[in-house]
């Protein structure tokens, strides 16, 4: 088919291609179709288009020999994909339409869907938000990862408390992915390394694995926006290699016969809900093994399918590692290139460097990843040579030269830490092999050259760069917010989707009377919208005319949800001692999943319900304050709740959030931010101007200052009186009646441990920008301005600018744009 007859696929034509699916997926079409089944009539409709598009895009890949970019990424957070896609295709309006003469709203059949939920937070999001403008920009991209049977955990609160339970996307089968046996790896784990001697005298290394396990792919076709283009996310599920021992069956052994089968397929069962502490857990270390060799041999496969010899390989290939959890690939690439392919060392050395770039994501120490050199050799005796290998001439090569005879610095920049356990330091290793290193925002970049990596960026000054985040505006404005999207292309000429710089048009109209009053009736709508969702997911009425104060991210400390919390606390307390108090009426939303083993986090959640109940029961302050805390936070709620904010919580403690990208979403959906200076708040400051945002706290250089000079917390409690009423009201048993001290592990955090993350160090300076923040809201005109020139501003946090920025600066991918 044409790109020409697929746009004019008539609702008719699409209406009888659901019809014909339906046969399929519904068993008796003269009673009522449920909406599972039409659902799944409406993807295998749309995936007729996708599949053919992927098709013609795999031939013109072919055609073309073009560079490909491999994204290696161990989490990818998708959510929904038939919005998306169908907004992508061109195809939302007919199928609304189609669907409707069948009587169906297109927005209740995508209630159905299941959120893709393969990823924690900002890292998993952002590989989403990437294939997304890879896919749009046309580039020959492929994107690895791992087929997880459950994604991240499903969130209940069960007495103010987090329960987790398991997910399950793939209950009712999954209609976006196809599995491809043709690609199918095998991969070698445990066993040993022998040193065979050629005949010729040479010395060659065979490794004998223990076991071994099959990679099975699974293709999810990635639809470019208003293009010819379809990618794919290629994910790995693991299986056992021979499926059924019937030796062991035959001799009853029925539990031996299927052990080795289970233990195979628990690698790619369970995505690992931390994101922020590397536990070191072996199942953790064998699944990103696993991942990488099956996509590094994918790789192989993919280029020799098509060249004679190594020559090109890396001019048709660069990987990109999405953080250090697939470092493992490149010593899988070393391997395969001295052990199979049987490269000189320097050879394959030499093309390591030339095809591996990183992208960090993260300062805190607790999450940079080691593994035990003990683990390796169990689990990878062979990769641990190379390693050693790799090691031993870095050290005695450059660092030598740099730092001649410098013991400590051969062991602060050893990719072996030594100490009680040898731990491998994953991050060393991504750094030396990678030809360039990026931060994911102008301020966390510069802190990865300074404070991360100092040394290494003295020993290669070229290296380290930054690429600040971004995020697609087709989902995060376009799909999520048709009310804003339709206003937007009344005003704003071109396709502002893709050139999202086009919506600076807005700024004409930031003072203009009338659309400011559009503007602010389109968040109107959105808040009632999220009000009739909060009261179904909560029980808890909220008034649309209140601001919608609103924090969706992971619990984090750093993230501060509790210097949140204390704001309310005062808005509260001051309320109770003045109920005529005159401010906004403030519905503070928050949304957040906790890390299952991180006890304050955890801890913070409940404090927060335990609050909210209290607050939202309490008729004394007359509705002024409702609190919220929406259970199971993902991509699917993200898109509710965004579209209906008025104000963006982005109160990380500086230094600590390397950029954030919810900051992005929220203030292109024309919230206001209040932030502190760090990660890309500080991009996004430039950009909207300091009018449009408030801006408290300490900056990074005052928080290393606190650090010297010995911060103490308690001092600030003892001198800010409100701040010490409060944190006392925590302490009693106010909010969890009868139960003292039952919410004091965050009282104890704050004034026992140190504070580690300076809410108190802050809070005065934060409730000072609240302050001027409800101010603003008074002057209507004044908010719809802000809120509008938000909007407009964020042309710059495209993904699409982002990837052009890795395609330029980093991949050096040409552009093939099609005949
Ligand atoms: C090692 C393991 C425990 C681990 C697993 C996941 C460590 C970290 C992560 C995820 C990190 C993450 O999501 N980082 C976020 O990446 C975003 C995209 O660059 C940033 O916007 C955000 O600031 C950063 O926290």
């Amino acid at each position: 088919m044409t790109s020409k007859s697929r746009k004019n696929i008539t609702v008719k034509a699409f209406k009888a291609r659901i019809q014909h699916h339906l046969n399929f997926h519904a068993v008796d079409l003269s009673h009522s179709i449920d909406k599972k089944a039409i659902l799944m009539a409406v993807c295998s409709s749309v995936n007729e288009i996708v599949f053919d598009k992927l098709q013609s895009t795999n031939i013109r890949r072919h055609e073309r020999n073009s560079r490909s970019i491999n994204y290696l990424s161990l989490e990818y957070l998708m959510g929904r994909m038939l919005s998306n896609n169908l907004h992508n295709l061109q195809l939302f309006k007919t199928a609304q339409a189609a669907t409707k003469e069948l009587g169906f709203e297109i927005e209740d059949i995508f209630e159905e869907g299941h959120d893709l939920a393969l990823g924690n937070g900002g890292l998993g999001r952002l590989a989403a938000c990437y294939l997304d403008s890879l896919a749009t920009l046309d580039y020959n991209a492929m994107g690895y990862g791992i087929h997880y049977e459950h994604g991240l955990f499903e969130q209940q609160f069960y007495n103010n408390r987090q329960i987790e339970s398991p997910d399950e996307w793939r209950e009712y089968g999954n209609p976006w992915e196809v599995c491809r046996p043709e690609a199918e790896q095998e991969i070698p784990l445990y066993g040993h390394v022998e040193t065979v001697a050629e005949t010729d005298g040479t010395l060659r290394k065979v490794w004998h694995p223990g076991q071994i396990i099959k990679g099975v792919p699974w293709d999810v076709p990635i639809v470019g926006y208003n293009c010819e283009t379809v990618n794919v996310l290629r994910l790995w599920e693991s299986r056992a290699s021979s499926h059924f021992d019937w030796e062991a069956f035959n001799a009853g052994d029925y539990q031996d016969a299927n052990s080795a089968q289970t233990q195979a397929e628990t690698i790619s069962k369970v995505l690992y809900p931390n994101d922020s502490t590397a536990a070191g857990k072996e199942l953790r270390f064998i699944q990103q093994y696993f991942f990488c060799a099956c996509s590094i041999k994918d790789i192989i496969r993919r280029y020799l399918k098509h060249h004679d010899d190594w020559s090109q390989f890396a001019d048709k290939f660069v990987i990109q590692l999405n953080d250090t959890h697939p470092t493992i690939a490149i010593l899988e690439l070393m391997r395969l290139l001295l052990d199979e392919y049987r490269f000189s060392w320097d050879n394959a050395w030499q093309m390591c460097k030339q095809v591996f770039a990183y992208t960090n994501h993260t300062l805190l120490p607790e999450a940079l990843e080691k593994w035990s050199v003990e683990l390796f050799e169990t689990i990878l005796p062979r990769h641990l040579e190379i390693l050693y290998r790799i090691n031993e001439e870095f050290l005695n090569g450059q660092v030598d030269k740099m730092w001649p005879g410098d013991t400590a610095m051969r062991r602060k920049l050893s990719l072996i830490e030594e100490g009680q356990q040898k731990m491998v330091r994953m991050a060393h290793l991504s750094v030396i092999t990678s030809f360039k290193v990026n931060g994911v925002a102008e301020i966390h970049s510069e802190l990865v050259k300074q404070d991360l990596f100092p040394e290494f960026h003295k020993l290669y000054p070229n290296k380290l760069t930054n690429v600040t985040n971004g995020i697609t505006p087709r989902r995060w404005l376009k799909a999520c917010n048709p009310a804003l999207s339709d206003l937007i292309s009344k005003k704003v000429k071109g396709d502002w989707a893709k050139n999202l710089s086009l919506l600076s048009t807005l700024t004409d109209y930031a003072e203009d009377k009338k659309f400011q009053q559009q503007f602010m009736q389109v968040k109107r709508e959105n808040k009632v919208k999220l009000s009739e969702e909060i009261k179904k997911l909560t029980g808890v009425s909220v008034n649309p005319d209140a601001i919608f104060d609103v924090q969706i991210k992971r619990l984090h400390e750093y993230k501060r949800q509790h210097l949140n919390l204390l704001h309310i606390l005062a808005l509260y307390r001051r309320l109770l001692e003045n109920p005529r108090l005159d401010i906004n009426p403030r519905v503070f939303i928050f949304g957040a999943k906790a890390a299952p083993g991180y006890y304050l986090a955890k801890e913070i959640i409940y404090a927060i319900n335990c609050v909210a109940e209290k607050i939202n029961n309490d008729a004394r302050i007359n509705d002024k304050l409702k609190v919220v805390f929406l259970p199971n936070y993902r991509v699917s709620l993200a898109e509710k709740i965004i579209p209906a904010a008025d104000v963006s919580e982005q109160i990380s403690t500086a230094g600590k959030e390397a950029s954030g990208t919810g900051n992005m979403k929220l203030a292109l959906n024309g919230a206001v931010t209040i932030g502190t200076l760090d990660g890309a708040n500080i991009e996004i400051a430039e950009e909207v101007g300091d009018d449009n945002i408030f801006i408290f706290g300490k900056t990074v250089d005052e928080i290393k200052a606190l650090n010297r000079q010995g911060y103490d917390p308690v001092s600030i409690y003892n001198s800010e009186p409100e701040l010490k009423s409060i944190i006392d009201w925590l302490d009693s048993d106010y909010f969890t009646p009868g139960k003292f001290g039952e919410l004091s592990a965050i009282t104890q955090s704050l004034l026992n441990d140190g504070d580690h993350y300076k809410v108190l160090a802050d809070f005065v300076s934060y409730s000072q920008a609240q302050e001027a923040l409800d101010k603003a809201y008074k002057d209507q005109a004044g908010w719809a301005k802000m809120a509008i020139m938000n909007t407009a501003m964020m042309g710059k946090f495209t993904s699409d600018r982002s990837i052009e920025d890795y395609a330029n600066n980093i991949w050096s991918l040409d552009k093939n744009l099609p005949a």
